[in-house]
């Protein structure tokens, strides 16, 4: 038999059907649902369901972080903006901006001194970015707003607007969510894009008292809970998977020596859920670890800094110290 007569298909090799790529969703679900200790990542959190509800929070009696930090700003937006300016002319970019709520403070500072000012928001959400721009460019004329869909965490941006000195804005305690490891990998990409004498301002929840930090990540309203376990919404909706929500508790505790507050759902009983072909097994009392908040102290904040190629310059807090503003310097 000539090798044309042989049967076509056993020559042409046949391609294995093509396999979806996870989606980076489903990805984080699946490595961090089969772990030992179950966590789900907190980036999670926020969908546009997940961000309505933080933005609910900020609102919380209990959730002092919010406006601490926005009285700080009220009262000093003049002072740090001089300070980072240094004589210079400033352009102002935000990691993680969302809808820049705050920031106006210091842009309005930004334009008493000096006329006019790049803002250059870096966030994720291109909706979130939009509503800044318009918020921003409506309320505080001389602001130029330059949105950015970025992911910061991930990826170096370009922050160098052009100006002679950058101030990079990283405020809210976001910092606080990653580990010290990462919070120093974050840090220093930042630092990498800048040139000595630009200056960072972070912001920093600080370490106090039991009693006030179990209320702001366990409100009497439930907000923080229904923030929780809207994961496990996001989980149903996005991969269709079975969690029934009203069985997991919202739990937060504060571990001293890890200098963090965390936030976990707790498996009311036994219980099986599934997503697509997975499915997962809940004992009692286990728990899914959703969050990491790190409170921070003096020692800490320099540690940090210095480790990520800054140094601390001035601070700003409020009466009780609960919460710090810093004004560091790429050095
Ligand atoms: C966004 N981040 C600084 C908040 C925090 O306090 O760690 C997220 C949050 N979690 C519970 N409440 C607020």
């Amino acid at each position: 038999m000539s090798t044309l007569a042989a049967p076509l298909t056993a020559r042409i090799p046949i391609a294995p059907a093509p396999v979806a790529p996870l989606s980076p969703v489903a990805r984080a679900a699946l490595r961090g649902l089969t772990a030992q200790q179950r966590t789900l990542p907190p980036w999670l959190f926020y969908d546009a369901a997940g961000s309505a509800l933080f933005e609910r929070i900020t609102q919380l009696p209990e959730y002092y972080l919010t406006r601490t930090e926005r009285a700080i700003f009220a009262a000093h937006a003049d002072e740090i903006i001089a300070a980072a300016a240094g004589g210079e002319t400033l352009s102002i970019a935000e990691l993680g901006a969302g809808t820049a709520a705050k920031t106006g403070l210091l842009l309005e500072a930004a334009v008493r001194r000096q006329g006019s000012v790049i803002y250059r928001p870096v966030d994720v959400s291109p909706t979130a970015l939009e509503m800044a721009k318009r918020h921003l460019e409506s309320r505080v004329p001389g602001v130029l707003v330059e949105p950015q869909v970025a992911d910061y965490t991930r990826d170096p941006i370009p922050l160098d607007a052009g100006a002679a000195r950058m101030l990079v804005l990283y405020i809210g305690s976001s910092i606080g969510n990653f580990s010290p490891e990462d919070a120093v990998r974050v840090l220093r990409t930042v630092r990498d894009q800048l040139q000595p004498g630009d200056t960072l301002l972070l912001g920093t929840d600080m370490v106090k008292d039991e009693r006030t930090l179990l209320a702001a990540y366990d409100d009497a309203a439930g907000g923080t809970a229904e923030f929780n376990r809207n994961i496990l919404h996001r989980l149903n909706r996005e991969l269709g998977a079975d969690f029934d929500v009203t069985r997991f508790t919202h739990q937060a505790i504060w571990k001293a020596a890890e200098s963090r507050m965390e936030m976990h759902l707790v498996s009311n009983g036994p219980q099986r859920v599934t997503i697509d072909d997975l499915e997962l097994h809940f004992a009692a009392g286990e728990t899914i670890h959703t969050e990491n908040s790190y409170k921070f102290t003096q020692k800490s904040i320099v540690w940090l800094l210095k480790q990520s190629g800054f140094t601390l310059e001035q601070q700003w807090t409020d009466a009780k110290v609960w919460f710090a503003v810093n004004l560091a310097v790429a050095s």
